[in-house]
């Protein structure tokens, strides 16, 4: 009798785990039924994601529900109408742009996050300088007012670690870079810590839209290799494209954008506004 109410009682156990467990795939598997992904290769979070800013129905009036080269040309039409800076000019907006939220007479320095006084710009070990984010060699735009004084791509670095990167294209791996925050660099390379990896991609597609070829500007464009050298080129868009997804914009790149906007170019990044756009176009 024993033996059997012991087996009754785990068959009886079995019973209700299966049930359970079947309840669980049930509702586990619900939500895909009843929403299947598209037949088109819209990447989920794209599909998913319904960022909206404030200026959808005023900035951004033409590019709404528009994808691909459609979204990226509405896009330069609306970027392309800017204030544009002189170099000179760069030093002090980039004090506005990139002030320490903590302290006011600071600057945080894109690369290794570093907090240093804005009284010390300059060109000597201990300052702080103006990067080039999209390396100006590619592309060959200088520092004449153009690219090259665009400040959504212009971050204020330690004059050391802005050496080390150079003109190399971003991508994953390499060795830690000395001060550089938990900066990566190798020989064709530069990874940027973790908290400005999304900045960074969000900025080199940022040119890429707002370049496209006029002006006397070479096109710039994002591609899958590096050692671009000198090409009007920047890589790797498929790490870029990672970095726009595990770094949003945070408090810190939004208020950026906005003195950008509002005080110097009174041009937007789009892709701060709305990351998603990165896979609507790429
Ligand atoms: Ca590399
Ligand atoms: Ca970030
Ligand atoms: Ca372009």
């Amino acid at each position: 009798m024993l033996a059997i109410r012991m087996r009754t009682g785990r068959r009886g156990a079995l019973a209700f785990t299966t049930a359970a467990a079947l309840t669980a795939l049930a509702l586990t598997a619900a939500p895909a039924t009843a929403a299947p992904e598209p037949p088109s290769a819209a990447p989920a979070t794209a599909a998913a994601t319904a960022v909206t800013s404030d200026y959808d129905s005023t900035y951004y009036k033409n590019a709404i529900g528009k994808t691909g080269t459609a979204l990226k040309s509405s896009l330069h039409t609306i970027i392309s109408n800017q204030t544009k800076l002189s170099y000179s000019a760069v030093w002090n907006a980039l004090k506005a742009t990139d002030q320490d939220p903590n302290n006011s007479n600071n600057v945080i320095l894109l690369y290794s996050g570093v907090s240093r006084a804005k009284s010390l710009n300059g060109g000597n070990t201990g300052n702080w300088n103006r990067e080039h984010v999209w390396a100006k060699s590619h592309g060959d735009f200088g520092t004449s007012t153009g690219p090259g004084t665009d400040i959504h791509h212009l971050r204020p670095t330690d004059v050391q670690v802005n050496s080390v990167r150079g003109n190399k294209d971003f991508d994953n791996g390499g060795s830690a870079v000395a001060n550089g925050g938990g900066s990566l660099t190798d020989s064709d390379s530069f990874e940027p810590r973790n908290a400005v990896k999304g900045d960074v991609a969000r900025m080199i597609l940022y040119m890429a839209v707002r370049y496209e070829g006029g002006d006397g500007w070479a096109d710039l464009e994002p591609n899958n290799s590096v050692n671009n050298g000198s090409n009007p080129y920047m890589g790797r868009l498929s790490v870029l494209k990672q970095w726009n997804e595990q770094d949003p914009p945070d408090a810190f790149e939004k208020r950026r954008n906005q003195v950008i906007h509002d005080s110097y170019q009174h041009n937007r990044n789009p892709f701060i506004d709305h990351p998603e756009w990165v896979e609507a176009i790429w």
